[in-house]
């Protein structure tokens, strides 16, 4: 594609994205309270960290190339307490009905890495353009296996960008007959259902798992938008959320949208998905944000910035009305993540982070691999700038359910309701570049300090029927 052209399209997105943000905006309706992620003590999650990783969407164990050590490099270097963590159906059902009980254990055993350091896991089912099977041998796609795999002859091409892969015959042919548009294999949403329940399975009773990520950016192949969304994917994730309960009573069940378009800023027609479980259902909302001028290789500079902004104002609004719409649900920012070597790079990471806190959003970075996207070099140990720009402080638990977050590299500042019954205290991370010598807080007295995990756990307040407005900077 010329650079003409290119711009000429990202423009015409930034229109439409515009265009449809004026027309929804004039339909905003005040909203409820959205609901957050909560621990076992009750406590409202913030959640920062890394989708880890990419690594494991080609190793034959489908496993990431991620150690102990690595983990605790990361949670040294940057105070994380969350992950999303890369499984893939191929791995679960090697064969039809038949699940890898090794490779589930063997995802355990990095949960419990995950569970030594204090962190979340939310299991992530990743799929890109279907699977590795679409050109066998090529290493194009990843996710399902090989014998869900139909593309029926039809045509896959090459391509640099491994977007446009998503637009050949075969591959939007692989997704026709997993949504069975085609009509003729009704048999493979079954499977993946199923797939699912047997990952609830051997995750229901560990408290680190809280979340099932229940496809990575769905793509409808000939279905698009809301008749895909709001059709196949939606009936999809009722089905797996309905097979998870019937193991599983307390994790909760993260749903995706469509990636094309929603990824730029479009809206989400996705439909209402329906929790059994007895109490509030535990149902989020978890896209992702990938601004096409930024995809384009535009960074976050000149024109390409004004554009990436305009994505950022978009997204957000339909973030919000669709996690409106599907219940109040909580936010989690799957993924976003760039080269920070583009151009404003890091500036694209803060201006993320920060309106994520506005949205009480979760965050995990795409992704925990070496390289010019992650936090460290291609030899896993050396900081790349990343690392600065993600070490940052943030609100791990809050005893209550917030109302206002807002942070910069040396303050954090919120509002919250107590809740009497959080079984545990409101934490804080925070850096040593912002916090050297530790925190002064107003609104608030310290309960502890620790100074090399660098989390600040406050008491609970004295009069927890007043709305508790807290400032935290450097001592
Ligand atoms: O960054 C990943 C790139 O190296 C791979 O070629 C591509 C296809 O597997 O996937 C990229 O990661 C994507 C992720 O799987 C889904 N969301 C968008 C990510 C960035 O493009």
């Amino acid at each position: 594609m010329n650079r003409a052209r290119v711009f000429s399209l990202v423009a015409l997105a930034a229109l439409v994205v515009a265009g449809g943000e004026s027309a929804f905006v004039r339909q905003l309706m005040p909203v409820a309270e959205r609901s957050a992620i909560t621990d076992t003590s009750g406590r409202a999650l913030g959640l920062h960290g890394f989708s880890t990783a990419g690594s494991a969407k080609s190793s034959v164990d489908g496993l990431p190339r991620f150690t102990e050590a690595d983990l605790a490099r990361e949670n040294a270097d940057m105070g994380t307490n969350f992950v999303r963590f890369l499984i893939s159906w191929r791995a679960v059902e090697p064969q039809p009905g038949i699940y890898d009980q090794a490779y589930l254990a063997e995802v355990e055993t990095r949960v419990d890495w995950f569970a030594k350091q204090g962190y979340h896991v939310m299991l992530d089912m990743h799929q890109d353009l279907w699977g590795t099977e679409i050109v066998p041998g090529m290493g194009i796609g990843n996710g399902a296996p090989g014998w869900a795999t139909y593309t029926d002859g039809l045509p896959i091409g090459q391509h640099d960008m491994w977007e446009l892969y998503y637009l050949d015959a075969g591959v939007i042919r692989a997704f026709d007959n997993f949504w069975n548009t085609t009509g003729t294999h009704p048999e493979l949403m079954d499977h993946y259902v199923n797939a699912w329940k047997a990952v609830a399975t051997q995750f229901a009773s560990n408290p680190t798992v809280i979340a099932y990520d229940l496809m990575n950016e769905p793509f409808g192949g000939t279905l698009q938008g809301p008749a895909f969304e709001a059709g196949p994917l939606t009936n999809l994730y009722q089905q797996s959320l309905d097979a998870i309960r019937t193991v599983d009573p307390d994790s909760w069940a993260c749903l995706e949208p469509q990636a094309m378009g929603v990824n730029w800023g479009l809206p989400s027609g996705l439909g209402v998905v329906t929790d059994s479980r007895p109490g509030e259902a535990r149902v989020a909302f978890c896209p992702h944000l990938y601004p096409l001028a930024m995809d384009l290789g535009g960074g976050y500079s000149g024109g390409s910035r004004d554009m990436v902004d305009a994505t950022i104002a978009s997204w957000i609004g339909n973030t919000k009305r669709t996690a409106a719409r599907l219940g109040n649900v909580p936010i989690i920012l799957g993924e976003f993540g760039l080269d920070t070597t583009l151009p404003g790079a890091l500036d694209y990471v803060d201006t993320v982070y920060a309106q994520m806190d506005g949205i009480h959003a979760g965050v995990a970075y795409w992704s925990r691999d070496n390289g010019l996207w992650g936090p460290y070099d291609t030899d896993g140990v050396t900081a790349r700038n990343l690392v600065a720009a993600i070490d940052r402080p943030y609100l791990r638990a809050v005893a209550g359910t917030l109302q206002t977050l807002s942070s910069a590299p040396d303050r954090l500042e919120f509002s919250f309701t107590p809740d009497a019954a959080a079984a545990a205290p409101t934490e804080l991370y925070l850096p040593a570049v912002g916090f050297p010598h530790g925190a002064a807080v107003d609104g608030a007295t310290i309960a502890h300090w620790d100074t090399s995990r660098r989390i600040l756990t406050l008491d609970a307040p004295g009069n927890p029927a007043a709305t508790q407005n807290i400032v935290v900077v450097a001592a």
